[in-house]
């Protein structure tokens, strides 16, 4: 079961439209809707609601503001963000109110009754705004320092620097933020989210309610997409519909639309991040100097942790001996940035990918040996902050995909091609990934598992992780399939619960099935082992009702038993049993079929004081080759070919993590070519719909596409040998625009390309002009 191309439990749901999301849910009697009525500006106070028209139409049941709520402020690390707004505006289309309408066509004409009285204030929406009015979310602790980045500078032969300056991205899950409330007795209520983050659903619930944790229930079945985007910003939301549903006692529904959606939560963080380096003939990074700044938007969100994030990937695969990392989160009056596939990684591993093609267009020689020069590789594999790569694949990866993917005799023909004079300029460039596992708040990496077996020996299990895609699910089932010896349909993976798993972190840091699989194989594995145990007296023939259940509960799983295809064997004795009659004995002896495991990553500690340490658990590796190809009159562009390697160990579900891969790279390509938020100078965002904004479609995506997985057994150290997969590929995408920088190069432009490389961009970039 392990390693195999299990379909996922959703493919078919997901193609005949039997998945049930949050707004497939029926309706139950009496229920309401509930609308969010958004700032009209972007920066300024609120004096007053004005409710009365909205109260006045004939379907409309009540209008909320900030006084109804118990908990006024919310935040997953800092409790900085209003759930409504009190006085002060954040950003433009915050929540200032909640409308609720008995019927679900008449929400927008109420929302449009509420009158929101107004005082506007000058406020600042770029990097450099907040900078020059020192308004700071978060600014790293200590920076990464390693070597002696002065000195390593100053004796350079060759040196650069500048400023590297990358967009936001909105996640455009398919399923716009939704939730249902249902009132139960007494106050309580049982929430379901389309949510990475059920524990913090229901405190934010919780808080917003006045109301202990233990009268809230958060369930989550399935996300139809989250990409980061539903792991905190899904919790306030919850929380407008519970109030709804307990003040009104009726269910309450909240599904907004695309537009709002994607005018009121926030995106990827922009950054702008100054560099410097000093390097060799040959481009070795001697000394690298930089200073990431992140625009936050208006509130503290999950910042800090994206910040770090860019500071543990601005390495990307390559050793700095000599380096000083800092890095500033800037407050805006923007939209509340959070996290997203990557998690800031890519935004610090893209400046790096950015300044070696930078040194390679300074040195004339090929940014792919500039980067086999600097590869983690030997000895030279301590990264900034001070943790050793170990089972490094970088350099075996490089060579494959160099081999592979025919570079040299291309890099030979495009050079050919750009001297024809076709109107068309290609280039060609190979980016890398190494993103660390874990998530670097070292609590969050623990999580639970509960795992029931039934009579008729079919599984259900329960974890803290959710499905918002990403095949988690299949790979749990996949676990304690394997560990119990039974067939993919005889276990079901249920709905996430607050009541079942509870304490859980979000699932997010690609970590899902890392933590959970653990957590889930760890509870099977604590029944197979009451199963060993009673096999063995079984097998001895000692008599039913003589077996002690505590001789048997703390069983430990017997290498001397195999668990095949609903068969329990002895191995030595060459005795089996049916799994199912075995279960009949158990239940029948009064021993526990029912298992609840919780799992801690082992082993992590890194010291944020002394900025060194094991900060992750593993490394997920790997690298890509993208060539495009550029209409110099237009500046169009198409990405002919893309080659990806990637390194996931013993891959738990390979036709799942290729899907991942693709769709990573694909996502990531989109961030850094097409997709650009505009706004207006009332800071509305402009490009709130598809229609505005451009994500890939499948005319965008790479004409010839190959991707494969590399060898890895010496992994050992995550469940069963398997790497997590969900984020490290988006990097990926980063080589396509290096390979529009590099085809800018063949014209002597491109040096200060900014992402996205959009057509505006790119021919602004060739012409001078704009
Ligand atoms: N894949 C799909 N189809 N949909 C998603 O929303 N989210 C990504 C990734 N892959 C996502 C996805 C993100 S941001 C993360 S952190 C991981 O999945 C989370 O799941 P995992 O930890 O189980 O890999
Ligand atoms: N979330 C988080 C994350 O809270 N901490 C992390 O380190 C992280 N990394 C990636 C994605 N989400
Ligand atoms: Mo993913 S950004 O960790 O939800």
């Amino acid at each position: 079961m392990i390693g195999q191309n299990v379909k996922h439990d959703s493919g078919y749901g997901h193609v005949t439209g039997e998945s049930i999301f949050i707004d497939d849910r029926p309706e139950v009697r009496g229920e309401v809707h509930v609308g969010i009525v958004g700032s009209p500006i972007a920066c300024g106070e609120l004096v007053e609601i004005k409710a009365e028209k909205a109260l006045a139409h004939p379907d409309c049941l009540a209008v909320y503001t900030a006084k109804d709520l118990v908990g006024k402020k919310w935040g997953t690390i800092v409790h900085d963000q209003p759930i409504l707004v009190e006085k002060k505006i954040g950003y433009r289309d915050e929540a200032v109110a909640l409308i609720v309408s008995s019927k679900r066509e008449s929400v927008e004409a109420i929302k449009k009754l509420v009158e929101c009285v107004v005082v506007p204030k000058a406020g600042h929406y770029t990097i450099q705004e907040a900078k020059a009015a020192g308004d700071i979310i978060y600014r790293a602790a200590k920076p990464f320092a390693q070597g002696d980045a002065n000195k390593a500078m100053a004796s350079a032969p060759h040196k650069l620097k500048g400023t590297f300056i990358v967009g936001g991205q909105e996640h455009f899950y398919m399923e716009s933020q939704a939730v249902i409330a249902y009132p139960l007795e007494h106050g309580q209520v049982e929430v379901h989210a389309s949510s990475q983050h059920p524990s913090e659903t229901q405190r934010v619930v919780a808080e917003t309610l006045g109301t202990p944790l233990h009268h809230v229930v958060c369930v989550v079945k399935r996300m139809g997409g989250g990409f980061g985007g539903k792991e905190s910003q899904g919790a306030p939301i919850a929380g407008y519909a519970a109030l709804a549903a307990t003040r009104l006692n009726r269910a309450a529904r909240l599904v907004i639309t695309k537009d709002q959606d994607m005018m009121l939560t926030g995106k990827r963080h922009p950054f702008e991040n100054e560099w410097e380096v000093g390097f060799d003939d040959k481009g070795r990074i001697l000394s690298l100097k930089t200073t990431l700044q992140a625009d936050g938007g208006a509130y503290s969100d999950l910042s800090s942790s994206i910040l770090e994030r860019a500071m543990f990937h601005i390495d990307s695969a390559y050793f700095l001996e000599n380096c000083w990392i800092d890095a500033v989160c800037y407050r805006t009056n923007n939209h509340s940035n959070t996290a997203f596939r990557g998690f800031g990684g890519p935004q610090g591993t893209m400046t790096i990918e950015s300044i070696v093609e930078d040194i390679a267009r300074h040195l004339k020689i090929d940014a792919a040996d500039v980067r086999a020069a600097n590869l983690y590789r030997g000895k030279n594999v301590r990264t900034p902050y001070g943790q050793d790569l170990e089972n490094n694949m970088l350099p075996s990866i490089w060579d494959k995909l160099i081999a592979t993917s025919d570079y040299r005799r291309r890099r030979a023909e495009i050079e050919k091609h750009n001297q024809s004079k076709t109107g068309t300029i290609r280039g060609m460039s190979l980016t890398s990934t190494k993103f660390g596992i874990a998530f670097t708040a070292r609590f969050l990496n623990q999580g639970n598992a509960l795992v029931n077996l039934h009579l008729d020996a079919t599984v259900q299990v329960s974890t803290g992780a959710t499905e918002m895609g990403q095949g988690v699910n299949t790979k749990i089932a996949q676990i304690v399939a394997s560990a119990l010896g039974l067939a993919m349909k005889d276990v079901q993976v249920m709905p996430t619960s607050t009541e079942k798993n509870h304490n859980t972190s979000a699932t997010a840091a690609s970590s899902g099935a890392d933590i959970n699989g653990a957590a889930a194989l760890e509870a099977a594995n604590m029944i197979r082992g009451r199963l060993c145990e009673l096999a063995k007296k079984h097998f001895a023939g000692e008599e039913a009702n003589a077996i002690k259940e505590h001789e048997v509960l703390h069983g430990k799983v017997d290498a001397d038993f195999e668990f095949v295809n609903g068969k329990v064997t002895q191995k030595s004795s060459g005795k089996s049993i049916e799994l199912k009659a075995l279960v009949g004995i158990a239940y029948f002896n009064r021993i526990s079929l029912g298992a609840y495991a919780h799992y801690k990553t082992p082993g992590l500690g890194f010291d944020k004081e002394k900025v060194q340490g094991k900060a992750f658990n593993y490394f997920t590796q790997g690298m890509a080759i993208s060539e495009v190809e550029i209409d110099e009159y237009t500046g169009d562009m198409k990405v002919l070919r893309a080659d990806i390697l990637m390194d996931l160990g013993r891959p738990l579900n390979p036709g799942i993590d290729q899907g991942q891969v693709v769709g990573a790279y694909v996502q990531g390509m989109g961030w850094v070519t097409t997709e650009a938020l505009y706004y207006d100078k009332d800071r509305k965002l402009v490009s709130h719909s598809p229609t505005t904004y451009k994500i890939p479609n499948i005319q965008d995506t790479p004409r010839v596409l190959n991707m494969n997985f590399i060898e890895n057994l010496e992994n050992h150290v995550n469940v069963h040998g398997s790497k997590a997969v969900g984020e490290p590929p988006l990097l990926l995408g980063i080589s396509a625009w290096t390979a529009v920088k590099n085809a800018l190069s063949y014209r002597g432009k491109g040096a200060g390309l900014t992402s996205p490389a959009t057509g505006e961009e790119t021919l602004r970039e060739l012409s001078g002009k704009f």
